[in-house]
């Protein structure tokens, strides 16, 4: 079978500045997301339900909560080829630095790979949000004799601007390749879409981050130690030697590397008919299984809200949020548009009756709470009144920090009794 000759690398992100503060103590695939996963079990799930099964992560620090949770969570068979495996950036004789850019993350860690027997490379990013079969990619990139095939999705001229922005032919060979246009200089690269796409003016392709390369096109390609990007060099250098294909994909797909898409992105798990779904048997989303009770909850109205295992609730009402793991709420508080991550473990009694002030993790009673994200083992005193949104300039405190109106309480933060942001 194809997949079989597949070797994933994940790259697990940058210094992972855009998603701070919830980068500041862990590395970037190790985020919380959708109350109970992490991000890096997004790309993952998709290879294993592809059945490609040895996977590298690529992550410019190691974290404990990230070796913890892949250790905690990939078992594969005694008799299984099958890993997933963390690389972080580290210094060998050849390589004084931290990756400095995507293409140089692969590039540090080719002899790592090269000890692999595979005949493709499939590249993904850490921090999307979609499901996709790759086998299918993968087959259009043998048949076509392509030596390597992007995936690519249909966006609009706004945001072309954020992308890698191709063209290709007919026959789906990319022609030409540009990272992120500036808007004014945005060409006429309009592509053959479907209707629904041309329905919504997404008429531009734009890369997706993910790629398909043959190993020795990837090996002679990453000889060459100046380009640092696959975005900025790697591609828009390669398109016009090796043949290049555009694997469109037209599925739900969106970008979490933001505070503000990550928000929306866990947020929209709350709607009706999310566009991504955690329900779908043939499409698992797998994390660490941890044998968690059930929740509990009463008095709370419930209007959108999803609800991790573990949470003791008292809330008055919950709505449009996610609240994760563990999470414990208080009496007669509110929650609105939150996404709270829980915690990592419960308090005994003896650790509570310990503290001469205890503030409990979680929100504690009379809370109302807003447009924030809170992240894991947060303890909200009683009374505290967080009201997130537009009117609320960026800023950053030791407790908290304030992004295009979201407010993000940082891991361990304790916010004391009356607190109000
Ligand atoms: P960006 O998403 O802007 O564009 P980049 O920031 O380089 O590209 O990140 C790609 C992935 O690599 C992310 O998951 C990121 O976390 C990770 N990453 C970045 N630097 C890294 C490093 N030093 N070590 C390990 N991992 C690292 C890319 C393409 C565009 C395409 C978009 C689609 O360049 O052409 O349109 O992805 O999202
Ligand atoms: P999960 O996947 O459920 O989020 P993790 O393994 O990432 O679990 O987190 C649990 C972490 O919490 C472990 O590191 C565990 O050692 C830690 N932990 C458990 N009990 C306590 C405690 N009483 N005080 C501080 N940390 C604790």
């Amino acid at each position: 079978m194809n997949s079989k000759k597949v070797l994933s690398i994940i790259l697990g992100g940058g210094q992972g500045s855009r998603l701070y503060p919830l980068t500041e103590s862990r590395s970037k695939p190790a985020v919380p997301i959708a109350g109970k996963y992490r991000l890096v079990d997004i790309p993952i799930s998709n290879c294993i339900n592809s059945e490609i099964k040895r996977i590298y992560v690529l992550t410019q620090f190691n974290s404990a909560s990230l070796n913890r949770h892949i250790k905690n969570t990939y078992h594969f068979s005694f008799f299984s080829s099958a890993f997933v495996d963390v690389l972080a950036a580290e210094q060998t004789i050849q390589s004084q630095s931290w990756f400095q850019g995507t293409a140089d993350a692969v590039r540090q860690s080719m002899h790592h790979f090269l000890r692999n027997d595979f005949e493709y490379a499939l590249i993904l990013s850490g921090d999307q949000l979609y499901q996709m079969d790759y086998r299918l990619m993968l087959e259009e990139h043998i048949s076509k004799g392509a030596e390597i095939s992007i995936a690519t999705i249909p966006v609009n001229a706004k945001d072309a601007t954020s992308f890698g922005i191709l063209k290709a032919n007919s026959e789906n060979v990319i022609t030409s390749f540009i990272e992120k246009p500036d808007a004014e200089l945005l060409p006429d690269w309009t592509s053959e879409v479907s209707d629904e796409m041309k329905g919504e003016n997404r008429n531009y392709l734009a890369s997706m981050g993910i790629y398909i390369f043959n190993r020795q096109l990837l090996v002679d390609l990453m000889s060459n130690p100046d380009t640092n990007d696959f975005g900025k060099e790697i591609i828009p250098g390669a398109i016009h030697d090796h043949k290049t294909l555009s694997y469109q994909f037209e599925g739900y797909w969106t970008d979490i590397g933001n505070i503000d898409s990550f928000f929306e992105a866990n947020l929209g798990l709350t709607d009706n008919i999310p566009k991504f779904n955690l329900y779908d048997t043939d499409q698992r989303v797998y994390t660490n299984a941890r044998i968690l009770p059930t929740s509990k909850i009463s008095g709370t109205v419930l209007d959108k809200a999803v609800i991790a295992e573990g949470c003791i609730i008292q809330a008055a009402k919950i709505e449009t949020s996610v609240i994760g793991i563990r999470s414990r709420i208080g009496k007669e508080s509110t929650v609105i548009n939150t996404y709270m991550m829980g915690c990592d473990y419960y308090e005994s009694l003896e650790e509570i009756n310990r503290k001469k002030t205890p503030i409990l993790m979680g929100i504690g009673e009379r809370c109302f709470i807003k447009n924030t994200i809170i992240d894991k083992n947060c303890r909200i005193g009683d009374d505290v009144r967080i009201n997130g949104g537009p009117h609320l300039k960026d800023k950053e405190t030791d407790q908290y920090v304030i992004k295009d109106g979201i407010v993000v309480i940082k891991k361990h933060a304790v916010l004391p009794k009356g607190y109000t942001i």
